[in-house]
């Protein structure tokens, strides 16, 4: 989003940073115009390339911004287009499908601050304090090239003196322990022009030296826009698109937009419950997930030792019943044969003792007497 007082060059920037015309350039407004009358939300969109990587960038423009002759109104619709943003993007949350939400939300906001070389004027200072918690807020000075390097320095530490003495918050990016000296120093650079001083154009012009750049031109020489000798745009560029553009969408998610809210819920009579919450941290979501796994697991586990340790005491008994059985058929067939043996026995004694008898009584006149003894 961009906001500033009118004729500030808000749209021209958006022309610079997307390098191409997303507005008309529109003729510096003279004094005696007459002033619109209230501020207006203009949305663009569009796809660039950075790096080989496709960004869909949204603009708000906010034409209109300080005209009007009560300035509270200027910042109000501001504010309502940033809150109704939030609450937008609450209401998608809360409905119980909720994949592919369309983030509308503001992730970043341009001031612009006019290059006076005093100090911030008190729209500035209220609008500022309207919005610092709930968009990352990104102080610029236009139009630089306005002023001299001398007047730009000194303006800036006044523009900072004046920001930090209200309290208001702006965005830092943020600075990690583990990172490289690379990365360091130029977050550290980045860091050390806010408040961007910035030259907007997209008309390319030559240079003395031959070089076709975007610029000003001046009797005394030509501004480029694309140079960071005399302006802070390529820094501001990095920001936005290249350095800080996931940790500006990080901090709308996980600051700015869960203090709005919180702060809403709490308006509306509804306590946080920190339980709700926690499901919506991965970490702890991913470790009750592990709990819950786990005991299944074991529960599963100690199901199928006692079905195991069941079928093995059945099998058992199983095994001890037909081992008795086969005891007492072994008995009986034991004494069954042992039965026959005897019987056997018996009558062999009985042949042998028959074989012996014709001996002692040679006669064969009693044959059938014999035979009758051997069928008996
Ligand atoms: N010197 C100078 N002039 C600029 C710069 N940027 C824009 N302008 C001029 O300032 C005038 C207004 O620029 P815009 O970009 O239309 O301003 P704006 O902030 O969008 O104005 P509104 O849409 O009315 O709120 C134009 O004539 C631009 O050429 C700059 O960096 N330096
Ligand atoms: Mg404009």
């Amino acid at each position: 989003m961009v906001v500033g007082e009118s004729g500030l060059g808000k749209s021209t920037l958006i022309n610079t940073l997307f390098n191409r015309e997303l507005y008309a350039e529109k003729e510096a407004r003279n004094p005696g115009d007459e002033p619109a009358s209230s501020v207006r939300i203009e949305t663009v969109s569009t796809d660039i390339e950075e790096n080989g990587v496709k960004l869909h960038l949204t603009v708000v423009d906010t034409p209109g911004f300080g005209d009007a002759l009560n300035n509270v109104d200027s910042w109000r619709v501001i504010v309502d287009e940033i809150n109704s943003r939030f609450d937008q993007y609450l209401e998608a949350e809360t409905k119980i499908n909720r994949t592919n939400i369309a983030d509308n939300r503001v992730h970043a906001l341009l001031y612009f601050i006019e290059p006076t070389g005093h100090a911030l004027k008190s729209l500035d200072i209220t609008f500022m304090k309207q919005v610092h918690e709930k968009v990352n807020l990104i102080p610029v000075i236009a139009k630089s090239d306005t002023m001299t390097e001398d007047e730009v320095l000194e303006f800036k530490t006044r523009i900072l003196d004046d920001i930090k003495n209200q309290g208001i918050n702006y965005f830092v990016p943020e600075q990690f322990d583990n990172e490289d000296d690379e990365t360091v120093s130029s977050t550290e650079e980045i860091l050390s022009r806010i408040p961007f001083a910035i030259v907007g154009s997209t008309k390319e012009l030559q240079t003395e030296d031959g070089r076709i750049v975007r610029g000003r031109s001046y009797p005394w020489g030509i501004v480029e826009v694309d140079n960071e000798d005399h302006c802070d745009f390529i820094k501001l560029r990095q920001l936005l698109i290249r350095n800080f553009l996931e940790d500006l969408k990080e901090k709308t998610s996980k600051i700015l937009y869960e203090n709005y809210r919180s702060e809403k819920l709490k308006r509306l009579g509804i306590e946080q419950d920190d339980s709700v919450f926690r499901e919506f941290d991965p970490v702890v979501k991913q470790e009750e997930e592990r709990a819950l796994h786990e005991a299944k697991l074991a529960k599963m586990e100690a199901e199928m030792k006692s079905v195991f340790q069941h079928k093995v005491s059945e099998r058992e008994k199983k095994l001890q019943k037909s081992e008795a059985e086969l005891f007492t058929r072994h008995k009986e067939m034991r004494e069954k044969l042992l039965k026959q043996i005897k019987m056997l026995e018996e009558k062999k004694r009985d042949l042998e003792n028959l074989r012996v008898a014709p001996a002692s009584e040679p006669t064969a006149s009693q044959p059938s007497k014999s035979r009758k003894g051997f069928l008996r």
